[in-house]
């Protein structure tokens, strides 16, 4: 194998990873051009391997899309609609409620609770909903709001993002998923979601909720018109970031979905942009954990091939996924754990049930079948 990298163009940069030496903004982009994806590949499978061994985590979960208004209307996103709109909703606290009780019975150890920005909503809205839920399934681990929900939340509370974060965490939040970040490119943001939270404001609300001892996610859209440079300097943010703070559990690259998009005319990703961009990012995440593939956004195939290129986490059932669906997903809305253990064993690897934070989830086989759907 080292006589066979040592022909590739990229060698100086694969062997630089493979030290441990940290890549440069330079190395990142000359990766993208590079097609070597093999060789990328197997030194992000070193490094998978180094970190998290021939584990595979997955986790029992439930997405809960609480509403699809939302005032920003991004030119990639299929799921929002106007408030008065056909096929607009807000689910009702109680179809909330639920969801989640139903979710907590299955056996599901995480509730993943995003929506769009409802314009009129009031602050309690949210905190109840957390709370009520928190109540209701004490072990069930609350994952909700984007940075920019957050964000929009502290704006209609009038508090500082700090103390709306406080006072979401006290009702029982346990965690900030990913989304939101789409590609920090100020040019790129403007060109797709000028209503957005800036680029440098999702980090600082990032930065805010780890400095309370709230973990997230990080995420990046990919496969629009973004340049190889807008996905470098992206991670290059997310990486220095996490030098600060420690605080991100997990990256997930989000392959962009066309249809019934305002971009509905471009194609979608391709297998290969799809294996570059999540072993660069191993590459270039030298201090994240996880890399985790969205089987829902990736396809149930290509994640599977992705646990030998870097990813080591395999997101969980999901169920009831609306804003990759809305965008023509083919993938089902929900797989089953069984489902879910056959890939992973027959990628070679050991399937591990996490809970958020990663801990092993033990359970009896009982839950198993329960989650069978
Ligand atoms: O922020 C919107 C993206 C995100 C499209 O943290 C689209 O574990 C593809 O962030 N095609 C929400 N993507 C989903 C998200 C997420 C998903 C799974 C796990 C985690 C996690 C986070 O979805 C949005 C946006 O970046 N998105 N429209 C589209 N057409
Ligand atoms: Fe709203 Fe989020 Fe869709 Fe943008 S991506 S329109 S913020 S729901």
């Amino acid at each position: 194998m080292e006589k066979l990298l040592r022909t590739s163009s990229i060698y100086d940069i694969l062997k630089k990873a493979e030290q441990g030496e940290r890549l440069s903004f330079d190395d990142g982009v000359r990766l993208f051009m590079s097609n070597d994806i093999l060789h990328i590949g197997h030194i992000a499978n070193i490094i998978r391997e180094r970190k998290n061994g021939n584990k595979a985590y997955y986790i029992t979960n439930r997405h809960i899309n609480y509403s699809n208004i939302c005032k920003n209307r991004c030119k990639f996103c299929a799921f929002s609609r106007d408030k008065d709109a056909a096929g607009s909703y807000a689910m009702e606290m109680e179809e909330i409620m639920e969801k989640a009780v139903a979710a907590a019975e299955e056996g599901a150890t995480e509730l993943h609770i995003v929506g769009g920005l409802h314009p009129d909503l009031p602050f309690d809205f949210y905190v109840k909903m957390i709370g009520e839920i928190h109540e209701c399934c004490p072990d069930v681990h609350i994952q909700a709001f984007t940075a920019v929900e957050i964000e929009h939340l502290s704006q209609i509370a009038k508090l500082p993002v700090r103390q709306t974060l406080k006072i979401l965490k006290e009702a029982g939040l346990g965690s900030l998923p990913g989304g939101g970040a789409e590609v920090f490119s100020p040019e790129i943001r403007e060109q797709l979601c000028p209503e957005k939270l800036s680029g440098e404001g999702w980090l600082q609300v990032m930065r805010e909720a780890h400095n309370l001892g709230l973990h997230s996610n990080a995420t990046m859209l990919y496969g629009h018109v973004e340049t190889p440079e807008d996905r470098i300097n992206h991670l290059i943010k997310l990486r220095e970031l996490q030098d600060e703070t420690g605080g991100f559990m997990s990256f997930i690259p989000l392959a962009f979905h066309p249809k019934n998009t305002d971009l509905a005319n471009r194609f979608g990703t391709t297998a290969m942009l799809d294996l570059k961009v999540i072993s660069i990012s191993r590459l270039m995440l030298d201090n994240f954990d996880h890399i985790k593939a969205f089987w829902i956004m990736l396809g149930i195939k290509l994640s599977q091939v992705s646990l030998s290129f870097g990813v080591d986490d395999i997101d969980g059932t999901v169920k009831e996924e609306k804003i990759t669906h809305a965008a023509g997903a083919e993938t089902p809305e929900a797989l089953s754990v069984h489902e879910i253990i056959k890939l992973i064993k027959e990628a070679g690897r050991e399937p591990v049930e996490r809970d958020t934070l990663y801990n092993p989830v033990k359970r009896h086989q009982k839950n198993i079948v329960l989650q069978k759907v």
